[in-house]
């Protein structure tokens, strides 16, 4: 089955996995759709590539409040990109003063659950009067339209109050994830030069009590640029309070008047900055702005989640990644939508927090990462079985590719065996969902992130450039502009054009391989760095990975290329089992299990049982640092963003024998 005839000259890559499995969505779930088929979504699709411009000023002028209509759509000109120039909108605004004019303002906005299970719920009204006194606030401190401020703080409403806040009045938030070392937000501080921390006391984790104040004092001590800084009481927790810098939420708050107009913004105003790791080490920020931002955010939420005013959407991301941004504020918030909100750690106070939340709560809507579905399936059915979760509708993935097993496994203990998956691809740089199936149209194949969302006209290109056919793989660029992409990396502007635009000019390069398949639907095959070079045949990480996986002892699992003399590389998989024990029997079975699945060629030469993978906070697998191990090198590079630096010492003490 496998094509092993791809030229080895064009860089393509080859595909090995063959997912034949189609679940097409019930009767019952389309008849209740926005977009109910296949032919309203090709409809859709066609308007939006063939006038972008009619189809996107259609749009932005229904769901948005203008304070001064936009003169032109879009404008390109290579990497400088502008949707909706000469209007000016602003996002605080169409998250919350629009709701309460439409006569929303009771409906709830966020339902809250910390850690130690205490629970507020929060209706538009309340947190647009929230949103307004914190706006207010930042005004007294003397911050305006350009001014960054720094957010790190735990998933509490005032960290979405915090964002609202900011973006009322024209300052630029830096939600920096707080798992992040004082060094980091530092470096990020610097870099952004940012006017204003914004933290809390603490956070819960796990039980624990984190000292957050104490990370942002080291940090504030090497962040020049930084004037004041807010410090929300969350944990009870002694904190040092530096006089004059420091200010407590709630004193501040204590006052302040509930009465702030959103601040007309023009169109391409900075909204946000939002540090990622960049391969150098030297982390990049990432620039969002206003108009087509919050569009592409809110429209995007409506088709992929099929989202209606009674479903309560749980996005169980930190709002200090793009998916908290994108779909846990900016999206369901702009379209008026319930949204869960939970504090704390999945495993606490049990293994089953997610799915007693799920129950007394009534999820209909739950978007997760596949590293934690995959850690579901490690801790075992019988803390899903326990509950209820008949209300869930829909399911969705988002963060890395899911192995089609772990794909069955959540559609039928999660989902019931009758919700549909969304497989959600995007970027922090992409601003919000490119590629997804859309729930009541498109026939799932576990794997695959199906199609383009209208407005996103992706290509797939091999090392010169040539567009590449049917189940080969390339680098997947996108070919026309989106209103949510990036539009700049902040100070940076040199990295911006080389990263992204210089690659395939005139195309924004995503870093990432992918193919289509002969229905047209596309496959993420990992990073184009990633790539495993055997003999001369390119191998994705993602199905070397996806066959191991398969097998019902690997509960996760990373492929790496590492030197080989003869072959150029030779394929090292680090795997995590469940309900045995690491044995030679069961390594020589793992390699006779990938032979079965996809061939000769991809049978690892190296196989390293480990506990845990090293994961970025995100919960990303980071292969860099694992190939660094498999080729016996000290892992070097880039590790701020690594979860628990004592994963890497166990895997790299491991016997590899
Ligand atoms: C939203 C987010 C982006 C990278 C991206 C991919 C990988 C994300 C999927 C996926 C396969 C998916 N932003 N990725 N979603 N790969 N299927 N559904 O994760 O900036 O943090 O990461 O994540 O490699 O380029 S991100």
């Amino acid at each position: 089955m496998s094509d092993q005839n791809a030229d080895p000259n064009t860089g393509q890559i080859d595909n090995v996995l063959h997912e034949e499995r189609l679940f097409p969505p019930s009767a019952d779930f389309s008849q209740q759709a926005n977009i109910a088929s296949m032919s309203d979504y090709q409809t859709l699709y066609d308007a939006a590539k063939n006038d972008p411009d009619k189809f996107w000023a259609d749009i932005a002028n229904q769901e948005m409040h203008w304070f001064k209509p936009f003169d032109r759509v879009v404008e390109q000109n290579g990497k400088d990109v502008h949707w909706f120039a000469g209007g000016q909108t602003n996002m605080s605004f169409n998250c919350l003063d629009a709701h309460i004019a439409a006569g929303n303002g009771d409906r709830a906005a966020i339902i809250w659950e910390g850690e130690p299970g205490d629970q507020r719920t929060l209706s538009y009204a309340q947190l647009h009067a929230e949103v307004c006194k914190f706006a207010n606030v930042l005004k007294k401190l003397d911050i305006g339209v350009g001014d960054v401020v720094s957010i790190y703080m735990p998933m509490t409403p005032e960290l979405a109050i915090a964002m609202l806040a900011c973006t009322r009045i024209g300052a630029i938030h830096s939600v920096i994830f707080a798992g992040f070392s004082a060094e980091a937000i530092a470096d990020r501080n610097n870099d952004a030069s940012a006017k204003l921390q914004i933290t809390s006391d603490g956070l819960f984790r796990r039980g624990k009590t984190l000292p957050l104040k104490e990370t942002v004092d080291a940090a504030l001590e090497k962040s020049r640029s930084v004037e004041n800084c807010i410090v929300l009481k969350r944990a009870q927790n002694d904190c040092p309070m530096t006089d004059r810098r420091d200010h407590w939420w709630h004193e501040l708050m204590d006052g302040a008047s509930p009465d702030c107009p959103a601040t007309p913004l023009d169109s391409e105003a900075t909204s946000f900055i939002l540090y990622t790791s960049g391969s150098t080490g030297k982390p990049k920020g990432i620039r969002h702005t206003t108009a087509g931002y919050n569009i592409w955010a809110k429209k995007t939420f409506q088709w992929v989640f099929d989202w209606k005013p009674e479903d309560v959407y749980w996005c169980t991301a930190d709002c200090g990644w793009i998916t908290g941004h994108s779909y846990i504020v900016y999206g369901p918030m702009a379209n008026g939508a319930t949204c869960l909100m939970y504090e704390g750690a999945p495993n606490h106070p049990a293994p089953d927090r997610f799915w007693d939340i799920v129950e007394r709560h009534k999820v209909t809507i739950l978007y997760t990462a596949p590293t934690a579905i995959r850690a579901f399936v490690k801790w075992g059915d019988q803390h899903i079985e326990k509950h209820d979760l008949s209300s869930l509708r829909l399911l969705g993935t988002v963060g890395e590719g899911i192995n089609p097993e772990t794909w069955i496994w959540y559609h039928e203990k999660i989902g019931g065996g009758n919700c549909p998956i969304v497989d959600t691809w995007w970027q922090t740089e992409t601003g919000g969902i490119m590629m997804s199936p859309l729930p009541g149209a498109t026939s799932t194949k576990p794997g695959s992130c199906t199609k383009p969302l209208p407005g996103v006209v992706p290509v797939i290109v091999d090392e010169s450039l040539t567009p590449v056919g049917p189940n080969q793989g390339g680098m997947l660029c996108i070919a026309k502009p989106w209103p949510g992409m990036l539009r700049g990396i902040w100070g940076d502007d040199q990295r911006f054009t080389e990263q992204y635009w210089s690659t395939y000019p005139g195309n924004y390069l995503t870093g990432d391989n992918a193919r289509i398949d002969n229905d047209g639907y596309y496959w993420i095959m990992g990073r184009i760095d990633d790539v495993i070079n055997v003999s001369g045949h390119r191998l994705s990480t993602i199905e070397v990975e996806s066959a191991m996986v398969s097998h019902p002892n690997v509960a996760e699992c990373a492929a790496v290329g590492r030197p080989h003399e003869l072959k150029g590389q030779a394929i090292a998989v680090f795997v995590s089992i469940k309900d045995t024990e690491a044995s030679d029997q069961l390594r020589d079975e793992l390699k006779l299990h990938v032979r079965k699945e996809i061939g000769a060629l991809a049978v690892p030469d190296d196989i390293r049982f480990t506990e845990a993978l090293p994961k970025t906070r995100s919960g990303k697998i980071m292969r860099r640092l694992l190939r660094d191990i498999a080729a016996g090198r000290e892992a070097a590079g880039d590790v701020s963003t690594l979860e628990d630096f004592s994963v890497l010492a166990k895997i790299s003490a491991d016997d590899e024998s």
